[in-house]
């Protein structure tokens, strides 16, 4: 699935390139209009982008938004020499994004056929699917919402596809005067721009955290706080870094205490050292997750899908011209994979019914901090065929038809929130932790988990090859399968 996404990536920069080529490759005069490009237009650290903002005018850049907060511009420009023109006092840098999208992991839905409406009792247990939500059973969320279902003040940040705010079981669960667009790096707050578009991703994950005890569907494992849609997956599927940092800093600037990133922007790794164009993107994002954790938000992340050693990418992806396995020491920051890898973020891998790591599901000792459940469709035949009930059962948004209703996914995007609303209800036990604080917290109250022994792949007659899924997991009581364990919603309250 890495490789896939590397495809998918090489061929969005490919086309970007093309066009490029096609300007600059005539005898049009350098001025002359290109495609419209957006640029992060970074001020030096600290620095206010007053000066930044007047070069990019006179480069004929136009500011689209302009982030004082972390010195990060948002522009546009048609004029092929836009970067160079820019660059001088005020900018530290400037980059192009075109390219530097990655496509969301969207996996697919399973629908399931609606459920009868039941008397909303305020059980978890007797809402009309809860009999399929074997993962709310393994983290103890009924025992959990004996205590509190958690505090309306908490507001977790969805940072993903939108949520449908017609959906029975969200419809009362969204604040939604702290929901928004950030797709292109700015804010839209119109009800529309934050809906689902081309993807249901978004609203499955938000029922996960905050369904509502309703008497209708399913139940989120914190319905008592509130969910935010910002949405930063564009209509062709993609997060952009720029829709990134404005999630980031609408997130912390409007009083949310969490986030849940269920998506993966994912550097060119191998390039990004020596690459000056990508180096200030993954920097702006950088400084927008710093800054996020500066106000106060515990920011959670998906370890990604693609049954990937985190801890030790570079030696497994190692160029061919450079046979020499390097370490992870040698890598900066610039170039991690984002949000997961930042430091501070909180870095979710998956676990199926059986509390074993779903096949899928990357890991990395050191790199994966806490493991929930995120389905696994396939355990159970070995991988021969996929076994749709072994995933994560929530609400659902079909944008064929536009209507709501329930279904299953799978992926570390399913998980991420279950560790996200086991969060929501420690904050709202526990309304003065920081987030190191509320990090730390989940870790210890997590059910630690050891590592199997030998090479693992729960899926040899899976069809992609039976040692497609082969993982070796490392560690002791933490490891690189399960971090510190599987989080718990009870433990977090009682
Ligand atoms: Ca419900
Ligand atoms: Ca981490």
């Amino acid at each position: 699935m890495k490789n896939l996404r590397r495809k998918t990536l090489a061929a969005a920069s490919a086309v970007t390139l093309g066009a490029g080529l096609a300007v600059t490759g005539g005898l049009a005069p350098a001025a002359a209009a290109g495609p419209e490009t957006s640029y992060l237009v970074l001020a030096p650290q600290g620095a206010t982008t007053g000066r930044a903002a007047a070069r990019v005018a006179a480069a004929d850049g136009t500011v689209v938004a302009a982030y004082d907060q972390i010195g990060v511009l948002v522009a546009r420009s048609t004029n092929p020499d836009f970067a160079a023109r820019v660059a001088g006092a005020g900018v530290e840098s400037v980059a192009s994004t075109a390219g530097l999208g990655t496509a969301l992991d969207e996996g697919e839905t399973v629908e399931v056929p609606p459920a009868l409406v039941a008397d909303a009792t305020g059980d978890p247990t007797r809402e009309p699917l809860y009999g399929q939500q074997w993962d709310m059973d393994m983290i103890h969320v009924p025992q959990a919402h004996a205590v509190t279902t958690g505090r309306p003040d908490v507001v977790v940040g969805v940072l993903d596809s939108g949520i449908s705010s017609t959906h029975p079981d969200l419809a009362t669960q969204i604040a939604k005067d702290k929901s928004t667009s950030c797709i292109g790096g700015v804010t839209d707050t119109t009800e529309a721009a934050w809906n689902p578009t081309n993807s249901d991703h978004g609203t499955h994950v938000a029922g996960t955290i905050a369904a509502a005890i309703n008497g209708v569907g399913v139940t989120g494992v914190a319905p008592g706080v509130k969910v935010a849609a910002v949405k930063v997956v564009n209509n062709d599927g993609y997060i952009f870094p720029e829709a990134a940092v404005c999630g980031f800093l609408w997130a912390a600037d409007h009083g949310m205490r969490l986030t849940n990133n269920s998506y993966y922007i994912d550097p060119w790794e191998l390039n990004c050292r020596n690459d000056a164009r990508q180096r200030p993107v993954w920097q702006a994002v950088q400084r927008a997750i710093r800054y996020s954790q500066s106000k106060g938000v515990l920011n959670v992340a998906s370890a990604g899908n693609s049954n990937y050693d985190l801890a030790h990418k570079i030696t497994d992806t190692g160029s061919p011209n450079n046979g020499t396995p390097e370490e992870r020491a040698n890598l900066t920051n610039a170039c991690l994979d984002l949000p997961a890898e930042a430091p501070g973020v909180v870095t979710v891998a998956a676990v199926g019914p059986t509390g074993a790591k779903s096949y899928y599901s990357s890991y990395g000792q050191g790199v994966i901090d806490v493991t929930a459940p995120g389905g696994d469709t396939r355990f159970r035949t070995q991988g021969a065929r996929s076994t749709s009930t072994d995933g994560i059962l929530s609400t659902t948004f079909n944008t064929v038809t536009r209507t709501n209703g329930w279904g299953y996914k799978q992926g570390t995007s399913m998980s991420g929130p279950h560790a996200t609303g086991v969060a929501a209800l420690a904050l709202s036990a526990h309304p003065d932790m920081t987030p190191g604080q509320l990090s730390s917290f989940l870790e210890r109250t997590a059910t630690a988990k050891p590592c199997p022994v030998g090479v693992y792949n729960p899926v040899p007659l899976i069809p992609t090859g039976p040692n497609a899924y082969d993982a070796t997991c490392s560690g002791g009581a933490r490891n690189g399968f399960y971090g510190a364990g599987v989080v718990d919603a009870y433990t977090v309250v009682k």
